[in-house]
Parts: structure tokens; C-alpha cells; sequence
């Protein structure tokens, strides 16, 4: 008999690795929008098992010799990180489903480096606008939730990618990018030295969703022994999705985002997931936590018929 595994929720109720407040309003409105009730509805068990936060929302200061040049909030990204990577490393430990729920995408560094121990071939696919994959010296904004990739494949200030362990948290060739289509020159230069796997919203157009998926799954699952979803909202159209806080036209439709989840449930190799940068400070009546919930039921098994 194989048990299905505990999905275990993570609240990271954090914004200071973004460049405009909200996010940290996130994880509320998605619960209010009724995440777990549809889980369970579902016969799914999921449970609500640690909030993340910092002691009123400030960390202890850096030291005055640690270079914190352009890396805003640097002193409590690295502590809520430091926090949630140990909560995930046990939700991963105990056997559950690590369910991350931002929150700003700065909190993908902890997010990793707590899954990175369990698995010695992670895969993460990416869903986002963005690739994440600035560091101190390329990005044109300072805001870390711009760097979180690069942070984990071990690039980027020592205390961040040192969270947990001190090695890189995954390998390039075991990421798998979708939805880009707003990539800075050091991003878009990282991405070819590199060789990661990018699907940008071109491919997306000229393939079409099922096609890139397919391509994604059979790139990612015979080298990974578990697979990490990464879902920035922002990787919807704005249209889709007002609420969030680095909005970029031309993104995914509903219905492509939905297939995009559907597709990894079918395949039935995502191991983790988090759901990130939901700003309900800029959303139009909970439409974009209604969009989250939604699509976090379909990558868990939610059925039309
Ligand atoms: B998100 C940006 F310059 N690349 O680094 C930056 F366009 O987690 C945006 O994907 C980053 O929402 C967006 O500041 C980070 C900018
Ligand atoms: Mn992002
Ligand atoms: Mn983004
Ligand atoms: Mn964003």
C-alpha cells in the first residue's frame, strides 16, 4: 500500500527581497482564498505547519566589515532563509511534501538550500517573467529577490550562498526555466555560459505549451531524483495575475498555466513546490490568490471531470 505524502505548508509571510512592499501579505490571502479547505476537499492531507517570520520583522545587524553592496535587506534575507531552510529540510526529512507559500521569491535561496541534502540531483523548474540569476555585481535593481537562483547554484555573497551548507544547492544543467521573457544582459550572458534550459515566451508561442512541457519533463526526470517547482506568479499575464509586484506583459495565459501544472501532476515528479510573489496589495479582488490556489490544486491532482 503507498501512502500519499503529507503536504506539508510553509508560510513565509516576507517582502524585504523585493523592491515594493506586499508580498508579505501573500501567504494570508492565499489561505483565505481557501487553499487548504480545497485540499482536503481533494482527500488530500495537508497541513499548515510552521509560519516564517522574523522577530518584528528585523534581523540582528550584519557585521560592519560584510560588504552589503547593492543587496538590500541583506542581514534579514540571510535569516529568513537561514529560518525556512531548516523547517523545509524537515518537512523533506519527515517524508511530507514541502509546500512553500511567499512571500517574495528571495525565499527560493532557503527553500533550496533546506531541500538540497535530501536529493544528490535536485531539479527545479522555474516558472517565471524572470530568471532570478543576478547577483550584486549585474543586477540593476539591488532587490535579492532578483538574485535567488544564482544565489543557489553558488553565486552571489558568501552568507547567502553559504545558508545551510556552503556548496552549490543545483547544477545548472538540472534547471529548467519557462515563461522568460524579461532577462538582464548578465542574466541572459549566465544562461549561455551556463547552457541552462530556457523556454522563453517565444518557444512558448511557437511550440506551444504541451509541447514545451513535454520537452521540460523529458529534459528534467531521468537525470534528477526529485524535482522542485518554482512558481512566480508573475510569470501570468498581468492580465491573469494584477497582483504582484514585478508585472510584465506578454506572459502565460490561465489556461497555459494550468496546463503548465497539470502536466507535472500527470508526470508525477514534482517533489516540492513554492508559490511566490503575490502581492495582494496590488490585486484586484483576490484574483491572483484565487490564480494561486487554483493552480496549486491542479499540480496536486485537482481533476476537471
Ligand atoms: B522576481 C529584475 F531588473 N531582473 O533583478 C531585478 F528587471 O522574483 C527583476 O522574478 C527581478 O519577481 C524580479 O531587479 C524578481 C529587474
Ligand atoms: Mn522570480
Ligand atoms: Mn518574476
Ligand atoms: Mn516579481
Amino acid at each position: 500500500m503507498s501512502t500519499k505524502p503529507t503536504i506539508a505548508a510553509i508560510s513565509v509571510p516576507f517582502d524585504l527581497g523585493a523592491g515594493r512592499r506586499g508580498a508579505s501579505k501573500g501567504p494570508k490571502a492565499i489561505m483565505q482564498a481557501g487553499l487548504l479547505r480545497g485540499l482536503q476537499q481533494m482527500d488530500i492531507a495537508a497541513e499548515h505547519v510552521a509560519e516564517i517570520r522574523l522577530p518584528g520583522d528585523k534581523a540582528a545587524p550584519l557585521a560592519p566589515e560584510v560588504d552589503k553592496t547593492n543587496l538590500k535587506y541583506l542581514a534579514e534575507v540571510i535569516e529568513i532563509n537561514t529560518r525556512l531552510a531548516e523547517q523545509v529540510s524537515k518537512a523533506a526529512e519527515q517524508g511530507h511534501f514541502p509546500l512553500v507559500i511567499g512571500g517574495d521569491h528571495s525565499i527560493a535561496i532557503g527553500t533550496l538550500a533546506g531541500l538540497s541534502g535530501h536529493y544528490n540531483n535536485l531539479g527545479v523548474i522555474w516558472i517565471d517573467a524572470h530568471s532570478d540569476l543576478n547577483t550584486a555585481d549585474t543586477s540593476p535593481s539591488g532587490n535579492i529577490h532578483g538574485m535567488s537562483l544564482a544565489i543557489s547554484l553558488g553565486m552571489g555573497h558568501p552568507l547567502l550562498t553559504g545558508i545551510k551548507r556552503d556548496l552549490a544547492k543545483v547544477k545548472p544543467e538540472n534547471i529548467v526555466l519557462i515563461g522568460s521573457r524579461s532577462l538582464d544582459e548578465g542574466e541572459k550572458k549566465l544562461i549561455r555560459a551556463l547552457g541552462i534550459r530556457c523556454y522563453t515566451m517565444h518557444d512558448i508561442d511557437i511550440k506551444g505549451m504541451a509541447a514545451v512541457m513535454q520537452d521540460a519533463i523529458a529534459y528534467i526526470s531521468g537525470k534528477t531524483d526529485g524535482v522542485h517547482l518554482s512558481f512566480d506568479v508573475d510569470s501570468l499575464d498581468p492580465l491573469e495575475a494584477p497582483g504582484t509586484g514585478t508585472a510584465v506583459k506578454g506572459g502565460l495565459q490561465f489556461r497555459e498555466a494550468h496546463l503548465a501544472v497539470e502536466m507535472l501532476h500527470e508526470a508525477g515528479i514534482v517533489t516540492s513546490a513554492e508559490f511566490v510573489e503575490v502581492n495582494p496589495l496590488l490585486d484586484d479582488n483576490n484574483k491572483t490568490s484565487q490564480l494561486a490556489v487554483g493552480l496549486i490544486s491542479s499540480l496536486l491532482g485537482k481533476q476537471i471531470l
